[in-house]
């Protein structure tokens, strides 16, 4: 079961697109009417249905922000403010509603006067300023759609972070204990594709999600926004697994990987699993190689130990 929240958000149109899809297609729906008042009346339900309908759809597509998993709430948060997202949706509700109400009165009018093409133009300048009025948020909100789509997809299964320097061998360990082919998501904040890998274990589903760019160097050297990417993985992960490489061949001292490991610690306060790799080369005294696979298979078998004595993190209640 993969959560897609944001994947199935619309294109929300600019105020002037929506305005002109509408009259246009009020226009068509009005030159099929011979009765003149029939026309008008006719054009002033169209352009308002098609506009009140499109904005209301707007804000039924959106997810609900209070009862959406934890780790996408704050990443959404971070990308796009949910507050102002809020916002946004409430103008276009109540413009939606104000286009309907706005509308029927307009054909209240028709009914009484014989003017049908000038009240018809009045009710459709009312109605398009209406749109213009909410056009910031139609825009903010269009924009927001574009980063949501773009946050990884994650399942609600029991979750492994793999956490450490670069280099260190985290995806050649995903690549070692998912069967599959792991797929490769973005994750804002950060300009690594992030893997995310599957495996089952006693018909169990789990999921490795490697972290490049986020868990791979000191938090101090982060701004506020990383920090904040960075914490919500801890609504996301059950367990992390940090791999240190005490063969320094990733291109950092050890001491530096350990005060890393004590920063991911602190920071996401869930079990971590320690292992140390690269136990292929001679030098090296270590608990596996995602080298050769040595020693990997216990490590695994550690981790779904842990996560089976685990109450679940959660990742649920909103699933498609
Ligand atoms: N000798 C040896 N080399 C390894 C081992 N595991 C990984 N490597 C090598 O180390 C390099 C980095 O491996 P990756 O799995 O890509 O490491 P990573 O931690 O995902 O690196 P980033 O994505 O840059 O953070 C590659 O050249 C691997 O071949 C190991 O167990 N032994
Ligand atoms: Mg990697």
């Amino acid at each position: 079961m993969i959560i897609l929240i944001f994947e199935k958000l619309p294109t929300v149109l600019t105020a002037e697109e929506l305005i002109d899809k509408a009259f246009k297609k009020a226009s068509r729906t009005g030159r099929g009417k011979g009765v003149r008042i029939k026309a008008a009346e006719s054009m002033v339900m169209t352009a308002s249905n098609i506009i009140s309908d499109n904005l209301l759809n707007n804000v039924r597509r959106f997810p609900n922000f209070d009862d959406m998993p934890q780790f996408y709430r704050e990443l959404a948060d971070i990308l796009v403010g949910i507050d102002q997202l809020k916002m946004s949706l409430s103008s276009l509700h109540w413009a939606s509603t104000k286009v309907k109400t706005l509308s029927r009165s307009y054909i209240g009018e028709l009914r009484k006067d014989k003017n049908f093409a000038i009240i018809r133009k009045q009710a459709f300048g009312r109605i398009a300023s209406i749109v213009r009025e909410i056009d910031s948020d139609l825009k903010f909100l269009n924009e927001a759609r574009d980063k949501l789509r773009k946050l990884p997809a994650v399942a609600d299964i029991p979750t492994i972070i793999v956490a450490g320097y670069p280099n260190v061998g985290k995806s050649s360990f995903v690549a070692w204990i998912s069967s599959a082919k792991p797929q490769i998501s973005t994750y804002p904040f950060t300009t690594k594709g992030v893997l995310i890998g599957h495996f089952t274990h006693d018909r169990v589903e789990y999921q490795v999600i490697d972290t490049p760019g986020l868990l791979d160097r000191p938090l101090s050297e982060r701004n506020r926004i990383e920090l904040q990417a960075i914490s919500a993985l801890k609504h996301l992960g059950d367990v992390v697994l940090f791999i240190l490489d005490p063969s320094e061949t990733c291109g950092y001292l050890i001491d530096a990987q350990k005060r890393l490991l004590a920063e991911i610690e602190k920071e996401l306060k869930i079990p971590i699993v320690v292992v140390t790799n690269k136990g292929d080369l001679k030098e090296v005294d270590a608990d596996m190689s995602t080298k050769t696979g040595e020693g990997v298979a216990e490590i695994k078998a550690q981790l779904i130990e842990i996560l089976l004595k685990r109450p679940r993190a959660q990742v649920s209640s909103h699933t498609s």
